[in-house]
Parts: C-alpha cells; sequence; structure tokens
C-alpha cells in the first residue's frame, strides 16, 4: 500500500539518483560572458574572429556571422562554402541560417555560386519579411544584395568528385570520418545570444537534397530566454526529431546545456535503425554561458573560447 513514509523514500532515492546522473553529466566548462563556441576543431579559427568582435563589446550576430565566414572561405575546407564537394552532379549547393539576440531568424538553401551564404542569410531575415529562400530566388535574392556569382567548385572538389563517379556509390552517409558544418554560438557582453549555421551538406548528395543546417529548429535555434543549440552530422536524423529546438526546450524544462544535449542525442540513438553509421553532434549554450555538447560516436569536438579560455574540447559520447 503507499504511504507517506514509501512516498518520502522513493521520492529520496529517486532525487538522490538524479543528483548523481546531474554531476555525471555535467562538463566543467562554465564560462562567462562573452563567450563564443563553435563546432570541430576548425572551429577554433572561427572562434578568433569571432572573439575579435565579442572582446571590443561587438553583438553576437557579428561575432558568429563573421566567425563563421572564415570557415566558409577557407577552400581547402572541403564541407562548408568554397570549396565544399558538390552533389553527384558535380553542383555545389549550399545550407545555411542564422538567428538573433530577439529570435529573428534568417536561412537559404540549396544555393549554389555564392561563397557566402551565412551573409544572405542574415540580409533574408533583416531585409526581407521571410525566413528562408531556396535555390534559384536565393540566388537571384544574393545577387540583387550585390553578391557577385563565383565558381565554388575548387579543382579539388572536382577531383574528388570525379573519383567518386568511377564508382558512384551512392552512400550519403557522415560518420566519423566524414562531417564539418560549421555551427556557431555566442553570447556577448550584454547577454545578447546569437548563432549560425553554415555547410555544403553531404558530398555527392541528390540534387536538390537539403539538410538540417538552414532549417531553424533542426540545425539551429536560439531561444534569447533560454540558450541556443547547434547540430552536425547526418542531417537527416537531425530533422527528424527537430534537434536543436528539442536541445532548447530541455533547457527550458531545466536540463542543464549538457544533459539536453545528452537526451537529444539519445533519442537519436534509439529511434534510428543504424546509429552505428552515422555521426550526430551537438553544443548548446544557454544564457549564462554553460556550454554542453554530446555526440553519437567518439570524434565529435568543439572550440570554445572566453576571457580566459581558447580551447578545444572532445565531448562525450553515447556509443561505446
Ligand atoms: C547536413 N548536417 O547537411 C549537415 C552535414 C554536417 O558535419 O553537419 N556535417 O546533413
Amino acid at each position: 500500500m503507499f504511504s507517506r513514509r514509501n512516498f518520502l523514500h522513493t521520492t529520496i532515492a529517486s532525487s538522490g539518483t538524479l543528483l548523481l546522473r546531474r554531476s555525471l553529466r555535467r562538463q566543467p566548462t562554465v564560462a562567462r560572458m562573452p563567450v563564443v563556441v563553435s563546432t570541430w576543431d576548425f572551429g577554433q579559427k572561427a572562434n578568433v574572429k569571432a572573439w575579435e568582435i565579442l572582446s571590443k563589446q561587438g553583438r553576437a550576430l557579428d561575432a558568429v556571422e563573421e566567425g563563421v565566414k572564415v570557415i566558409e572561405a577557407d577552400a581547402s575546407n572541403m564541407t562548408v562554402g568554397v570549396g565544399g564537394l558538390p552533389d553527384r552532379d558535380g553542383k555545389v549547393t549550399l545550407d545555411a541560417c542564422i538567428m538573433d539576440e530577439y529570435g529573428n531568424a534568417g536561412s537559404v538553401c540549396f544555393l549554389e555560386h555564392i561563397s557566402h551564404p551565412i551573409s544572405v542569410a542574415r540580409m533574408v531575415m533583416e531585409r526581407t519579411p521571410h525566413v528562408m529562400l531556396a535555390g534559384e530566388g536565393a540566388l537571384d535574392f544574393a545577387l540583387s544584395q550585390g553578391f557577385k556569382k563565383e565558381n565554388i567548385l575548387t579543382k579539388e572538389a572536382k577531383q574528388a568528385w570525379e573519383k567518386w563517379k568511377k564508382s558512384a556509390e551512392y552512400k550519403p552517409i557522415i560518420n566519423v570520418e566524414n562531417h564539418d558544418t560549421i555551427a556557431m554560438l555566442a553570447l556577448d557582453h550584454q547577454g545578447r545570444l546569437a548563432g549560425a549555421c553554415t555547410t555544403s551538406g553531404l558530398a555527392y548528395k541528390l540534387h536538390g537534397r537539403v539538410g538540417d543546417s538552414p532549417i531553424i529548429g533542426a540545425g539551429l535555434y536560439v531561444d534569447p530566454d533560454i540558450g541556443g543549440a547547434a547540430a552536425t552530422g547526418l542531417g537527416e536524423a537531425v530533422m527528424r526529431t527537430v534537434g536543436s529546438f528539442l536541445v532548447v526546450e530541455l533547457m527550458r524544462q531545466g536540463r542543464t546545456p549538457q544533459e539536453a544535449c545528452m537526451e537529444a542525442v539519445e533519442r537519436i540513438a534509439k529511434r534510428e535503425k543504424q546509429p552505428r553509421d552515422m555521426q550526430i553532434g551537438y553544443l548548446a549554450l544557454d544564457r549564462n554561458g554553460e556550454v554542453g555538447a554530446y555526440s553519437l560516436q567518439k570524434g565529435f569536438t568543439y572550440a570554445l573560447q572566453d576571457e580566459k579560455h581558447s580551447t578545444t574540447v572532445a565531448a562525450h559520447y553515447y556509443l561505446k
């Protein structure tokens, strides 16, 4: 029979377990304002640029845009902007989105010939009444705003595609060797939050395929009152679970950024049939500057910059 004594006992025991889980789940990366975090090791290079802005009391939105542009412009990086690997028809199609401290959002997807899709996404946010523009419409808009049409398929990316074509194995899988979308979250000295995410998506994808990265709530989400989250990895799995929105909503319900990332990854691990064939990484930053990161498999890293740290951190992961 249910008694008050049993009830107290159960409550104390389960809150003890909860506390233990919480302490195990916390990563020691509490940062002060301002702070910037971004996905993967190469995020460090992007953080340096973002920090130039944040350390001069600049706005988080400018920091994330300028930060990810460093990686978009880097032709040696084959998964973002210039130098990105093409789809299976040999076309480089880019996805990007951005959110500001008011929760405004802008996005472009399936965009060709433009080296800085993140800046086009920002203009969609600031200069149109819309959130998302796609394909030719996004290109027309970019050109109307003064962007130049460029060839962003580098010699190296073309050669890699030609080599792939010989076997033309259609296997757009992201695993531990094949990744690199840049997503960045920043909190500035005034506590303004912003996020940006930009990618060329899966290499050799079907022409027209759009991933999670430009989808508000999937690849990126910022709620100014709670925090922000971003995803990298196999976009289809992130989209099916509206991953970044989920992470932010879990934080709203009281989870730490770390707990929220873990729960979102666990959800994917449980519902995907072959989780070992993919990689997913979440990064979260709450409005107090606390950071969380977690991935499905070993190998996900993120870069963090604040007044005291400039570092890359290997995230904990689910599949051992
Ligand atoms: C996509 N999420 O297009 C992107 C790819 C990625 O690390 O994040 N790669 O599915």
